[in-house]
């Protein structure tokens, strides 16, 4: 009895044996030595199929069958692992867990996007932006904007002069502008009124750094010249300017002041953003905060750039972007700008 039930047991055994083996192989190359190990010519199945002649009649034919559909089975397992091995993707496997990379996210600096909004405002007006050089002739940076050759301003300790090789006589030495009007000048001596013109940039002067003072830092200037144009036309324009730049209700006041290159000429406060003009340590206690420069451009800067000062008339004005930038932003230290300290950077 046992005998004849015995290699149906076995082939039983020999499947449920080949399958997880099968299924636990991890390349094509682990499969080979299990098809010899389970069909070959010295397998368990081999020796079955041996016992086959010496069974009954009945039995032949149904350790024949079991044995036929074993050898079935098995290899059409190995052809779907093999399939199956062929198709995984190869390399390190991927964790889908494991946090995504996040893309850091640019910006701005915030003296190129307080920049932006000057230029945009003034471009809004009529006002067309112009650049030129930052090293500068003393003929553009002083001479032609009336500014006296005695003038403190001309000192070394205020003005970075730069070794001029060979010195053009007219135009005097090289230096780095101390603001951007040399620009002005330039463009006034190859135009002729009327002339809307913006200048930004980069200016240097020698100041021990403090929190309010770097040795370079950016301008605005504007100028406008037409065959009449009044300080009630400058007073608008800028009046104009500053409640878009800080808000509709801010109050402003301009100040009699003294600019070489203007006549007459002021200075422009507008009431302090932090105590509405009370009085804090923003303005110093005084409710105001210094803005701006401005005035009606100087008959002698006409004549140097050859236009006749009984014919034309002009309004000039300058800001520093810096000093806009940090009362617009709470920043009370000039020198973070130029720090590249990006747990500054990024909060703007
Ligand atoms: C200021 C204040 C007042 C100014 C004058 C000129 C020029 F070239 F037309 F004469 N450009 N900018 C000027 C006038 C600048 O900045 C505080």
């Amino acid at each position: 009895m046992s005998e004849p039930a015995a290699p149906l047991q076995e082939l039983e055994q020999l499947l449920a044996d080949a399958t997880g083996a099968i299924a636990q192989a991890q390349s094509a190359g682990q499969l080979e030595p299990l098809r010899v190990k389970f069909l070959g010519r010295k397998s368990r199945l081999a020796e079955i199929m041996k016992l086959i002649p010496r069974a009954s009649p009945e039995e032949r034919g149904e350790i024949g069958k079991r044995a036929n559909q074993f050898k079935a089975a098995v290899e059409s397992q190995l052809r779907e692992r093999t399939v199956a091995l062929a198709q995984r993707p190869t390399g390190p496997g991927i964790d889908v867990t494991l946090p995504g990379i996040t893309t850091p996210q640019g910006r701005l600096h915030p003296i190129t996007s307080t920049l932006g909004s000057i230029l945009g405002l003034l471009t809004a007006m009529g006002f067309e932006t112009i650049e030129g050089p930052e090293l500068e002739y003393e003929r553009y940076n002083f001479d032609a904007l009336n500014i006296p050759r005695d003038h403190p301003s001309r000192e070394s300790f205020d003005t970075f002069f730069v070794d001029t090789p060979s010195p053009e006589p007219k135009k005097g030495r090289l230096l780095l502008r101390s603001h951007t009007s040399p620009v002005q000048v330039r463009v006034m001596e190859q135009r002729k009124p009327p002339l809307r013109i913006v200048v930004p940039g980069k200016v240097y002067r020698p100041d021990p750094l403090d929190p309010s003072h770097s040795f370079m830092f950016h301008q605005v200037e504007g100028l406008m010249v037409d065959d009449r144009t009044s300080f009630a036309d400058l007073k608008g324009v800028l009046d104009e300017f500053l409640r878009a730049l800080f808000g509709a209700n801010t109050k402003t006041r301009f100040r009699p002041h003294f600019f070489p290159f203007t006549e007459p000429s002021a200075e422009v406060d507008i009431a302090c953003t932090s105590c509405s003009g009370v009085g804090c340590s923003t303005c110093g206690r005084k409710g105001w905060l210094e803005i701006m420069g401005c005035g009606m451009v100087h008959p002698n800067v006409f004549r140097a750039v050859g236009y006749d000062p009984e014919r034309v008339q002009g309004f000039a004005f300058g800001m520093g972007v810096e000093r806009i930038a940090m009362l617009k932003h709470g920043v009370t230290d000039i020198r973070l700008f130029f720090e590249n300290d990006l747990r500054f950077l990024g909060q703007f």
